[in-house]
């Protein structure tokens, strides 16, 4: 019995030496020393031994149980650093592989001239305002002299929120120019640029939502010439000094009297054609529309609580989009909202 005993032990020693995984180790801890095991064989002889070997025998088995429990744990750790040191040269991390580069994007062609637009009116000492999208018709509509009926407040070109169309997406940014009205004292000089909605079914020079960019000074002695200085000279910024403009009459209800601003065509440089051919930025007119802009009615000026008897004003507004395909020769506008990449790359 003391001879099988040595047997297991120099076999499970010499086994658990050549055992290289964790599962291996453990199936030899079940061989070995398991309910079922050898070494649980051998004990289980014990009863037909005397009783002056029965003691002996029983220290020397609990001895070879601990020393193969013992080689059992040392194997179990050579075991598992392998294992750990495996998986660790597995997972390094080459820091020294070049990186996936990040593409970079830029800003919106929109943003890049309306910040052009923006500059150079806070350099003449314009201030930027900013206002709700969400208006009244009041501010909208009817402190500008639109009356109600006017075609402009039509269901069927206005997005209402009320069945009264007493709030709206506006229409304009006036609104805001109307609420600085209302709360400032002259001088007033404000730029409002910002998203306006009306109800247009997209094409290549339609889109329900739009930005418009309106101006308003207010003060004593504010002349026709001041709103022809203002304007020219900051046509002559975005398009060059040598840049031609031309004031036309026109109507709004919010201004008296009204005009529109050409530039002569950069391309044909006003005479309609190039090369026998009707000039296609132009269309043959020889001239590119701008803007409306006039001397703001004394009504409106009423409305908001400012004396057309002490003081007068200029007002524009111009059609951001309008400005941004003239200056970067985009011909859908629909390109502008659409935001592909290969499109926006371009600017
Ligand atoms: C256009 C050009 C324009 C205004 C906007 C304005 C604002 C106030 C008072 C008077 Cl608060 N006018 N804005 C003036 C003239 C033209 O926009 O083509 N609009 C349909």
């Amino acid at each position: 019995m003391k001879e099988q005993l040595e047997k297991i032990k120099l076999e499970a020693i010499a086994a658990m030496d050549a055992a290289d995984s964790p599962a291996a180790l453990d199936e030899l801890r079940v061989r070995y020393l398991g309910k079922k095991g050898e070494l649980t064989a051998v004990l289980k002889m014990m009863g037909k031994l005397s009783a002056e070997e029965r003691p002996v025998m029983g220290q020397l088995a609990n001895a070879v149980r601990a020393q193969l429990e013992e080689k059992l744990d040392a194997r179990k750790q050579v075991i598992d650093a392998a294992v750990l040191e495996q998986k660790l040269a597995s997972e390094a991390i080459d820091v020294t592989i070049p990186g996936k580069s990040v593409v970079m994007g830029h800003e919106h062609p929109m943003n890049q001239v309306l910040q052009e637009i923006k500059d150079i009116f806070v350099g003449l000492g314009y201030q930027i305002v900013d206002g709700p999208e969400i208006e009244l018709a009041d501010y909208n509509f009817t402190r500008l002299n639109i009356e109600e009926g006017h075609p402009s407040r039509d269901r069927s070109d206005t997005f209402y929120f009320t069945d009264d169309d007493s709030v709206l997406l506006r229409t304009q940014t006036s609104p805001m120019q109307i609420r600085v009205m209302e709360n400032a004292e002259p001088p007033i000089c404000i730029l409002a640029p910002g998203r306006v909605y009306r109800k247009d079914e997209a094409d290549a020079t339609h889109s329900p939502m739009f930005h418009q960019i309106e101006g308003l000074v207010v003060d004593e002695n504010i002349t026709m010439g001041d709103l022809k200085g203002a304007l020219v000279t900051v046509m002559r910024k975005i398009y060059g000094e040598d840049a031609q403009m031309r004031f036309r009459p026109h109507h709004f209800p919010f201004t008296e009297p009204s005009c529109e601003m050409d530039m002569q065509c950069h391309k044909c440089h006003g005479t309609g054609e190039i090369d026998g051919n009707v000039c296609s930025t132009c269309h043959g007119e020889g001239w590119i529309e701008l803007l409306g802009a006039g001397m703001v009615h004394p009504d409106v000026l009423r409305n908001c609580g400012i004396d057309p008897e002490k003081y007068s004003g200029f007002a524009f507004g111009m059609g951001l989009e309008r400005m941004a395909m003239g200056r970067l020769r985009i011909t859908d506008l629909r390109l502008i909202f659409d935001n592909d990449v290969r499109f926006l790359n371009q600017f």
